[in-house]
């Protein structure tokens, strides 16, 4: 069953005439669609001009066949094909029907001329082939079709090449015969009065096609009064583009700007339309997977700075996530590590200076309280972001991939990255998330880190002391579908229980801070599994942190001297609730 044979025969069955317009590729088949033409013309014309070559046969079949199966791709309305001559012989003709059947082409038209042909408003060498030769290509091409629906168009030649009505009649008259399914009678008079003419002596009931190129006053009423049943406006589109291009391009090498020939240009949106990009997309919705598109990450960005240092000078109009380094903020060096690891769903929560935080392609999610709650209360904000796995990564921190990868292949529900490198001394000023460990990792030794993973007995900071404490915990966090649900789950309950009472380390549960509410968890006997690191990450909470990793990103000079010159003399520290992460807040 050939569908848009069966359409065409259809419609020339109707009693109106049916209006046809040319095209040379899938997008100005579109757009004869688009404007309501029933079928479209893949002209041989059109098609060789887009080459930029003469429309004598310099092209080969397959050219020809590859330009009307794209525009045929490109609508649901039939095409007609123009054939030439059939690029040779009746043999020629076989294989081409067989070869534009097969691509779903509703009809060719083929004509009555030698090989090479040349375009019948070329004036010249228009030679007319020989009638029974014609006749043979036309019974060939009949033979050839598979199914009963596809059509084969003869077109009469006589008129072009000069040899007058009669010739014309005798040679439709026996294309009739041989089988051809229409007639398209060809003239390049300036006036309808020869085709007209050629209809007046025309009795046969097969329908009758137009080509008024040459005689364009004429009026669909007019042919349709004469009885013509298809006109074909065989390359008014290709022309109009011509002419819109080379206008446009003029003026725009004149002018030097784009702006002089906008409000003649198709916007952009049109042409994303022409080529269905809404249904690219949502096939790309449905059907493209990628290995991380199931993992989420969340980055609690919203606090406003609270350490009481002169970074905070650098943060008046940002959070720290859009804290510079490099002439690229935090948040975007991060983003550009994650992607790279194929992590693209990526949710920052913002708060304070929202409108700063500005990286592309990842969603941002508005936490209206951020000045009064705490980072928990941030990344609960985001419990529609969580996916199959959740990485929460806190807004302050640097870190290499490795991390990440390393987190990804942990098993486990719950699991911390934690450091030990803090029990060498460094950087002893700073308030930490401390965690204590089940096992006790042994100290001051060389170690192969590997996949082990150990479990956090207690995490916090003022409850436990560095001396007691085994690791920090650097503020990445991976939760499994369940760990996710169990984190919301406690959350929620606690929410309930605790809105006026300390929660663990923090006076209430709206201050309390993501390392209360994993030691809640703990204590319900949740298994929270700890990864072990050696560096490869640092976080930016002061003036000398930002420093360092101004540096260790490279090109110091450069950046450091870009920044407005800060005053280092500490400033007094002020107390203020302001969604910090879990070690600042208790500096107060
Ligand atoms: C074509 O469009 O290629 C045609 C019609 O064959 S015409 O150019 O009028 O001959
Ligand atoms: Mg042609």
């Amino acid at each position: 069953m050939h569908l848009k044979a069966q359409l065409l025969r259809r419609l020339l069955a109707q009693p109106d005439i049916l209006q046809v317009a040319g095209a040379h590729n899938g997008l100005s088949a579109r757009l004869v669609e688009q404007a309501g033409f029933d079928a479209i013309w893949a002209s041989g014309l059109e098609i060789s001009a887009a080459y930029a070559v003469p429309d004598a046969n310099i092209l080969t079949m397959k050219d020809y066949l590859e330009a009307a199966s794209t525009i045929n791709e490109a609508v649901s309305i039939p095409v007609i094909a123009d054939c030439d001559t059939g690029y040779g012989n009746s043999s020629n003709v076989i294989r081409l029907v067989h070869k534009y059947e097969a691509a779903g082409i509703a009809a060719i038209c083929i004509e009555d001329k030698c090989f090479p042909k040349v375009n019948s408003y070329i004036p010249g060498r228009q030679e007319l082939a020989p009638l029974a030769e014609f006749v043979g290509k036309i019974m060939a091409a009949k033979d050839a079709q598979r199914s009963p629906e596809f059509m084969v168009i003869a077109r009469v030649e006589a008129l072009i090449a000069g040899w007058g009505l009669e010739e014309a009649w005798r040679r439709a008259e026996a294309y009739a015969e041989a089988g051809a399914d229409a007639i398209l009678i060809h003239s390049k008079a300036k006036t309808p009065d020869e085709i007209k003419s050629f209809i007046q002596g025309w009795s046969l009931p097969l329908p009758l096609v137009v080509v008024p190129t040459s005689y364009p006053q004429v009026t669909i009423e007019q042919l349709s009064a004469w009885g013509v049943k298809m006109v074909i406006y065989a390359n008014a589109g290709l022309r109009a583009a011509v002419k819109a291009m080379a206008k446009v391009l003029g003026r725009l090498r004149q002018t030097g700007t784009l702006s002089a020939i906008e409000a003649e240009i198709a916007p952009l949106q049109t042409i994303f339309e022409l080529q269905e990009m809404s249904r690219f997309q949502a096939a790309e919705k449905k059907y493209l997977r990628r290995p991380y598109d199931d993992h989420a990450v969340i980055i609690p960005a919203a606090g406003q700075p609270c350490s009481n240092d002169p970074l905070d000078a650098l943060l008046l109009d940002r959070p720290v996530a859009m804290l510079d380094l490099n002439g690229k903020p935090l948040l975007q060096h991060n983003v550009e590590t994650l992607r790279q690891l194929g992590l693209n769903r990526i949710t920052a929560i913002t708060g304070y200076q929202a409108e700063a935080v500005q990286v592309e392609g990842i969603r941002t999610i508005f936490n209206p309280e951020f000045s009064q709650g705490h980072i928990l209360h941030s990344i609960m904000k985001a419990r529609d972001a969580f996916g199959q796995q959740t990485v929460i990564i806190y807004a302050d921190i640097l870190f290499e991939s490795f991390i990440i990868q390393k987190l990804l292949k942990c098993p486990g529900d719950i699991v911390l990255v934690v450091d030990n490198s803090f029990l060498q001394g460094y950087n002893p000023n700073k308030n930490l998330d401390l965690v204590v460990a089940k096992d006790k990792p042994p100290r001051n030794q060389r170690r192969l880190l590997g996949q082990s993973i150990n479990l956090a007995v207690r995490i916090g900071h003022r409850s436990i002391g560095e001396a007691a404490a085994d690791y920090e915990f650097i503020g990445i966090a991976k939760f499994s579908a369940q760990g996710g649900s169990i984190l919301q789950t406690v959350y929620d309950e606690c929410r309930r229980t605790h809105q006026n009472r300390a929660f663990h380390e923090a006076p209430a549960i709206m201050q309390a801070s993501f390392t209360d509410l994993l030691q809640e968890i703990i204590d319900r006997g949740v298994p929270v599994h700890l990864l072990e690191v050696n560096s490869g990450w640092m976080e930016i909470q002061n003036w000398r942190d930002y420093q360092r990793a101004v540096s260790l990103l490279g090109e110091p000079g450069r950046e450091l001297t870009s920044h407005p010159i800060i005053d280092l003399t500490p400033t007094p520290i002020v107390a203020s609730l302001n969604n910090c992460r879990g070690k600042d807040i208790y500096k107060l």
